[in-house]
């Protein structure tokens, strides 16, 4: 390119290269990608991963709320059995400290589930 003498270089527009990814981002289909529409673009991807991040969260949550149900299900079934006629005292006995140790397990996921919740619910707010 011949340069001009006297004057000082004029800037240039800037183009944005062949077939570039941010060409999608010209909304209004002017041909320019001004910065209005990148930064609208910005917000609607971080909206975007937001929206994802509490998706997840709440898949997590409802899993982690179905594993506490199942223990605190389990651990009232355990009981129910307990005294149910049809386990023997001898039977009961010899299953004592499996049973302490599976009651003492089930009750710390209830008790960390209720924990866990109450913590968040309060980091929430
Ligand atoms: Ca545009």
């Amino acid at each position: 390119m011949e340069k001009k003498r006297g004057r000082p270089p004029k800037a240039q527009p800037k183009t944005l290269q062949a077939d570039s990814q941010f060409a999608q981002f010209d909304a209004d289909g002017d041909g320019v990608v001004s910065d209005a529409e990148l930064m609208a673009a910005e917000r609607a991807a971080e909206l975007k991963a937001k929206i994802e991040r509490w998706r997840n969260e709440d898949a997590l949550q409802d899993r982690q709320r179905l594993i506490a149900m199942v223990a605190m299900l389990s651990t009232i079934g355990v009981i129910g059995a307990l005294l149910s006629p049809y386990i023997s005292l001898e039977r009961m006995n010899a299953a004592q400290g499996f049973v302490n140790t599976f009651l003492v397990a089930q009750t710390g996921i209830v008790v960390g589930f209720m924990g866990a919740s109450a913590w968040s619910k309060k980091k929430a707010e």
